[in-house]
């Protein structure tokens, strides 16, 4: 079966890429040589007025990424390798910081997973089932799921009037990217009162732009073979640069327990940030392992609070707003 080389075939330039020899750009470079997306100052426009607003009240803001990142294949896109993230993580976290007094800035893959309508638009059961038509012409939640719904409902209201929820999303890799930097920059008003919760699941690979097909790639010519570049190690200067004084928490996934610990403390003492939350796929609803400095903590349900849908985020993110209170009053996480 012949096979085809992406990045050598049908390519839109012959750009030279420039990288720290290993193969990985410097993220600099990166944003150098790629295009922002067409909508960053709309996302700088509508963040810049958030967090004017909470500096103002003196607010805790937590910036959430949620969501898998695509990672197109052609400039002209048609197909993309995605990841298993659906976006729970961060969804669900976002309810937990806003009971906890907090602005959320949700910065999300769009059609993932949302705080509050997450509850219906990815439950066992349709939209449609949890109401009834009347007679009147108008609709009505069937009386087993009003108080439920209720709550929530006026959770999400409250959380929308008062303004302290502020929905932005992305869809591809280089939108991410681009994204968590500006939005970086821009929470790094807040200084130590903004805490950065990565939880979006980020491809580790990609084809530059530069190295893309620009047209759908054709199959005429068989197999196909994509050789990809590894991502920019983003985390360094968000850590040392875009968000210097506030509190980074970012993510490890793991599938294989043995590598999980060490590659999170790895991350901590390579980019010199606060926490590193591992989780493995298959548990990361039930056990998490927060690292810091000088400390690690499991954090687990037991199967009694996983029958009673108790969810992890009830656990994690107090844990956190108590780091974070720490940093506030004395620059340190202990
Ligand atoms: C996570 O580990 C998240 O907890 C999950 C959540 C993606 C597992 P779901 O969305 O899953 O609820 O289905 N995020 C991974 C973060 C990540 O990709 N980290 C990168 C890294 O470790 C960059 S910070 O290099």
């Amino acid at each position: 079966m012949a096979s085809i080389t992406v990045p050598i075939s049908n390519t839109s330039s012959n750009e030279p890429i420039l990288d720290n020899g290993q193969g990985v750009i410097d993220p600099d470079v990166y944003f150098q040589i790629n295009e922002p997306p067409a909508d960053l100052p709309e996302f700088e426009s509508k963040l810049n007025a958030f967090v004017d607003y909470h500096k103002e009240l003196g607010s805790k803001v937590v910036f959430i990424t949620s969501g898998g990142t695509t990672v197109p294949l052609e400039n002209q896109t048609v197909r993309f390798i995605d990841n298993f993230s659906n976006g729970t993580r961060g969804a669900t976290s976002a309810e937990y910081f806003l009971e906890a007094g907090y602005a959320v800035v949700f910065m999300h893959r769009q059609n993932s997973i949302q705080p509050y309508n997450r509850h219906y638009t990815h439950s066992n059961m349709g939209f449609l089932d949890y109401l009834e038509p009347k007679e009147d012409g108008s609709v009505q939640v069937l009386t087993q799921y009003a108080a439920k719904m209720h709550k929530l409902l006026t959770k999400y209201n409250q959380a929308k009037d008062t303004n302290r929820i502020l929905m932005l999303d992305f869809v591809t890799l280089p939108e991410y990217l681009f994204k968590l930097q500006s939005g970086s920059k821009v929470l790094a008003r807040l200084e130590t009162r903004a805490m950065y919760y990565l939880a979006a699941a980020v491809s580790d690979f990609f084809i530059p732009s530069q190295k893309m097909a620009e047209h759908k790639i054709q199959s005429r010519d068989g197999g196909l073979t994509l050789t990809l570049d590894q991502v920019p190690k983003f985390l360094k200067p968000l850590v040392s640069n875009w968000a210097a004084k506030g509190l980074i928490v970012s993510f490890k996934l793991e599938t294989d327990n043995n590598l999980l610990v060490p590659k999170a403390r790895q991350a901590l003492t390579r980019y010199g940030h606060q926490v590193v939350i591992g989780n493995m796929l298959k548990t990361r609803k039930q056990t998490v392992t927060l690292i810091t400095q000088h400390r690690e903590k499991v954090l687990s349900l037991t199967p009694q609070q996983v029958e009673n849908d108790i969810e992890i985020e009830s656990e994690i993110i107090p844990e956190l707003v108590r780091i974070h209170q720490n940093w506030i009053d004395s620059g340190k996480t202990e």
